[in-house]
């Protein structure tokens, strides 16, 4: 099948780079969001988001003429649905609101022949059961009239540009025909291999993917805590594991965050309660992370946190990206406020609107100036180069916590600082 004209519903993390990608590629691209904001600031060539190499390719679509950005879907060969499905907090079901409402604005502007794509991270059988019925309200039949696939994203944030091209795909069809027209479209960027397989596999490939690391990160997460308990270090200990051929533990962290991997595994506990307890676990062990640091700042300051005052490195959900949504970071920062710890923080992607502005310096120096003690729960690769001597020309702080293991354990000591790792048996 060929194409010429898309319609990209959803201009994120995601729908943004995919949608430049298809413009450089020669397509012509409607990229339509629905925030009147994205819309302006794109148009003005301004970027909501941070991505290495977005604004470029981004600047270059819309140069060409072939990228557009608009509030409404029209009329197209095929069209890609790439919005948000986030969690309700309280129930842990998935909300499909995004996905319903991107759906039903396609509607007057299905045509015969059509190819529609659902990227976006879904529960098991959401292409058939939710999104197909919304669709067939055009009047047209999924399969006989129109083509009807879901093919998930699956790259890497920080590395969107390149993964988006050189990982493999799985293309989920309705149908046999849909399957293949999915490959044709993303075969026109995509140089890993392309898989064709029916929709709910598809989907189940996406929420397996993130469910293996979710479970894997729970593990690693257990350990540090059986580490600090037996008084060894768990770093030192993953790393000689890791040696025997078929294993490969993840690193334990402050928590599992970000919209994808902390987000996921919700939608098969909440799809098969019955069946999922080993995921369901694993998400209530990644939860309750943050507790577990909040534990041990307690053991390095003692039980009362009254009026100590903390400098908290580091906000975003990983390293390196400007993304805040479930940040285990965040969560701990809430964690040390309630405890009445006097809470500054800095991050190097912090922008206005993630924390009260209270809390929040663009600035290291003043963030850690007046601080008992630092906790590093981001290995940014700024706070990875922090050096003790940068640091002791800053402050007079002498306690460190580092929940992510980036700091030399005898550099610091060696500098006169005493240097808490999480995991590492309290020393
Ligand atoms: N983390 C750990 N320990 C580790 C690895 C990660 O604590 O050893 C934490 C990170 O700090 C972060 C969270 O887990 O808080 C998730 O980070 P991540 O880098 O593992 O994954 P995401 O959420 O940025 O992207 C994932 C990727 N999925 C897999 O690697 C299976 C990506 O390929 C998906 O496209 C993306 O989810 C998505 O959109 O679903």
């Amino acid at each position: 099948m060929e194409f010429k004209k898309l319609c990209i519903l959803g201009l994120g993390y995601t729908g943004l780079p995919t949608a430049s990608t298809f413009a450089t590629h020669g397509l012509q691209v409607i990229g339509v969001d629905t925030n009147p904001r994205v819309v302006e600031s794109l148009r003005n060539g301004q970027l909501h988001i941070h991505e290495p190499g977005l604004r470029t390719l981004v600047k270059a679509s819309l140069r060409s003429g072939n990228l557009t950005v608009q509030a409404k879907p029209e009329i197209a060969d095929a069209f890609i649905i790439e919005v948000p499905t986030p969690f309700f907090e309280e129930s842990k079901k998935a909300d499909m609101s995004y996905v319903v409402s991107a759906a039903e604005s396609i509607v007057p502007y299905l045509r015969h022949g059509n190819l529609v794509v659902l990227e976006s991270t879904s529960p098991p059988r959401t292409t058939i059961d939710l999104l197909s019925p919304i669709l067939e309200k055009s009047g047209l039949k999924a399969g006989s009239d129109f083509l009807l696939a879901y093919i998930p994203e699956r790259v890497l944030p920080g590395q969107i540009l390149r993964e988006l091209i050189e990982n493999a795909r799985v293309v989920g069809g309705i149908d046999q025909a849909s399957a293949q027209a999915g490959r044709d479209l993303y075969s026109i960027f995509v140089r890993g291999e392309i898989l064709l397989t029916d929709s709910t596999t598809a989907e189940m490939v996406k929420l397996m993917e993130n469910t293996y690391r979710d479970v894997n990160i729970a593990l690693a997460n257990e350990f540090s805590r059986l580490a600090d308990r037996f008084k060894m270090d768990v770093w030192e200990a993953i790393e000689i594991a890791n040696l025997h051929p078929r294993v490969n533990i993840l690193k334990p962290g402050p928590g599992v965050g970000g919209h994808c991997i902390s987000v996921d595994p919700w939608f098969l506990v909440e799809s098969a309660p019955d069946i999922s307890s080993l995921i369901h676990a694993a998400r209530l062990v990644n939860d309750a992370q943050p507790k577990f640091v909040l534990e041990q700042v307690k053991q390095v300051l003692g039980q009362d946190l009254q009026s100590v005052r903390v400098a908290v490195l580091g906000l975003s959900y990983k390293p390196d990206v400007d993304d805040f949504r479930e940040s285990p970071a965040i969560a701990v920062l809430k964690l040390l406020v309630k405890e009445g710890a006097q809470v500054r923080a800095y991050d190097p992607y912090a922008r206005e609107g993630i924390l009260e502005e209270t809390f929040l310096s663009n600035q290291l120096e003043e963030v850690i100036r007046e601080a008992d003690c630092l906790i590093n729960l981001v290995a940014h690769a700024e706070l990875r180069l922090l050096t003790p001597d940068a640091v002791i020309g800053m402050t007079a702080a002498r306690k460190l916590i580092d929940t992510v293991n980036v700091w030399n354990l005898q550099d610091w000591q060696e500098a006169g600082f005493k240097l808490y790792r999480l995991g590492a048996g309290g020393s």
